[in-house]
This record gives structure tokens, C-alpha cells and sequence, in this order.
């Protein structure tokens, strides 16, 4: 008796075991270097599985998240910013290698950036031309500035070519970098001149502002006789209005018609995206509990998005 019922456990263990899994593959959300990002990654993989999705998030830095995302490999990018990312992402739509999501109902600018009381020592400041004179300011002294650029593809060193400045460019590894050194060098009130974005943590809590570099088109890029420098492109600014949209794969609507939906709903506002970053920067939340407090503010847009979506839970 006792033997025959654990041939009968075994044997409905073997049963299982030969089962084949279901023939679905998980939908994959890449995981950039950059709060809110990670914030609303980690959200909307949340809202996936609560819909019967299977999800898995794979963390990459944002340079290779094309390759990731024309290869199978990726599924879904949140936040696609046009001052860094958007060439890239006209470029690959075009090809027809990744498709849109959306265009977020957001606003924003990344840029240089300064803490408010660098004014006084840069007298001009915003203007972008303050800065030819006034390099040594961003250095202690030297002939050279320092600027300090985040690993998001800019083409920092060009633009300082084209418009006459003194400064070398140093890369911070990630988004966790450029919030520390923006912390040390406030509280020692000490000048600094480094990559920032809107929306973000940073405008809730320092005072600041964006460089006004010469107005950007997209002939500055292309065009070395537009502008200030007729010999160079990149003469101009990042856009000060730019777009924010999520990118998806081609494969995404046949894997799972539900994640496809939500990602053609999934709509986010600045006020909507600076709450994610400050959860893990300003408050510091583990990011699964960053997630889910971003998610208990934010039930109304996820309630409006599953309903205009076709999950059927
Ligand atoms: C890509 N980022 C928002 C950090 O500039």
C-alpha cells in the first residue's frame, strides 16, 4: 500500500515533469541606468503579471538597449528621451526594426546644468556664452572647465568644439553617479557643471538651471554651415520641449496581445515620471517597493490604462 502510493507520487511527478511548458516566452523590459526608468520598468512588469503575463527584466546601460530591442532579445523601453536617444530611435523606426509605443503626455530637456548659486561667480549664466569666459570656474581655477556627462550618447565633445569653449568632458557611469556628485558638490557649494534632465528628482529639490546653449534643429546636427560655428555641426543646444515615447519590438503583439495593449495605452506625464525618480532617489526605496508605492499613487492612470487594453483577467 505504502509503496504503491509513492509509485504513484513518483509516477505523477514524472507526469509533470514531461508536461511541456507552455509555448509562451516572457515578455522582457529593459532596466536602464536612470531612476525613474528602473521605477517604471519595474511598475509596469507589475501590471503585466497581475494581467497573466509572463514577464522578465533584463538590466542593461542604454546604449545597446537597440540591439537588445531589434533582436528579440528586449520587448518594451518606458522612457525613450529625444535629446539622447532620439536620432538613434528615428533612425531603427525607420528601418523598421523597432516600433512606437507611445508619446508620453510629457515634456522634456536634457542638458548641462548648474546649481543656482554658480551665477554669481559665471555672471551670464544661463546664457550659453558666459561660458567662453569663464571656464576656470568648473575647475578650481584651471584653464579648462570640467563638465560632467552622464553614459548616454551625446556628442558633448563636438558641441564644445563648434561653439569655442574650454572644457573637458568626464562620464559618470550612471544615473546613481551624477545624483552623488550633484549632492557632494551642493552641500560643499562648491561649482558644478554637469548633465541633468527634466522631469526628474532634481528641480523638487536644488535650485538650478539648464545652460541655454543656441536653440537646437535638427540642421545643427547636420549642417555645419547653420549657426553659430560655419564650419562644425552640433553649434546648438539639446531640444528644451523634447519628447518623451516608449519603444516596443516588433514581436511584442504576437507574443502577448495584453502587454501589447497596455503598451499602446500606458501614457505618462512629467509630474508622473519626476515621482518615480524621486521614490528611489530622494527617498530611497528598494525599487520593488518604489514600484509598487509609485503604483498605489498612480492606480487611477493604471486603471485607465487597463481599460482601454484588451488583458482579459
Ligand atoms: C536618459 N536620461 C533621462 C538620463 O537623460
Amino acid at each position: 500500500m505504502r509503496n504503491k502510493s509513492l509509485a504513484f507520487i513518483a509516477g505523477a511527478f514524472l507526469t509533470f515533469s514531461f508536461v511541456p511548458k507552455a509555448l509562451s516566452t516572457p515578455v522582457t523590459l529593459l532596466e536602464l541606468d536612470w531612476a525613474s526608468q528602473r521605477v517604471l520598468t519595474h511598475a509596469l512588469s507589475q501590471v503585466m503579471q497581475d494581467n497573466g503575463v509572463e514577464t522578465e527584466i533584463r538590466k542593461s546601460s542604454a546604449a545597446p538597449q537597440w540591439m537588445f530591442l531589434s533582436t528579440g532579445k528586449a520587448d518594451v523601453q518606458v522612457e525613450v528621451w529625444e535629446g539622447s536617444m532620439g536620432p538613434k530611435f528615428s533612425e531603427m523606426r525607420e528601418r523598421g526594426l523597432v516600433l512606437e509605443g507611445v508619446t508620453h503626455n510629457a515634456k522634456t530637456r536634457e542638458d548641462w546644468w548648474y546649481p543656482s548659486y554658480v551665477e554669481e561667480l559665471c555672471p551670464g549664466l544661463p546664457d550659453w556664452k558666459a561660458l567662453q569666459k569663464c571656464p576656470g570656474v568648473f575647475s578650481g581655477g584651471d584653464s579648462v572647465g570640467h563638465y560632467y556627462s552622464g553614459p548616454w550618447e551625446k556628442p558633448d565633445r563636438a558641441r564644445i568644439r563648434a561653439l569655442d569653449l574650454e572644457f573637458d568632458v568626464t562620464m559618470l557611469k550612471s544615473g546613481g553617479e551624477i545624483n552623488e556628485r550633484i549632492h557632494k558638490y551642493i552641500a560643499d557649494k562648491k561649482p558644478l557643471m554637469i548633465f541633468n534632465w527634466s522631469p526628474n528628482w532634481v528641480e523638487a529639490v536644488y535650485d538650478g538651471s539648464f545652460v541655454e546653449f543656441p536653440e537646437y534643429t535638427e540642421e545643427c546636427e547636420t549642417r555645419p554651415s547653420w549657426g553659430y560655428n560655419k564650419k562644425f555641426t552640433w553649434d546648438c543646444g539639446n531640444p528644451a520641449g523634447g519628447w518623451l515615447k516608449s519603444a516596443i519590438s516588433t514581436d511584442l503583439e504576437s507574443k502577448s496581445s495584453c502587454a501589447y495593449s497596455i503598451m499602446k495605452n500606458f501614457k505618462l506625464t512629467n509630474a508622473d515620471i519626476a515621482l518615480a525618480a524621486s521614490l528611489l532617489d530622494v527617498e530611497k526605496l528598494p525599487i520593488e517597493k518604489a514600484a509598487q508605492t509609485w503604483l498605489e499613487k498612480k492606480q487611477d492612470l493604471i486603471d485607465q490604462t487597463l481599460s482601454a487594453s484588451s488583458c482579459n483577467v
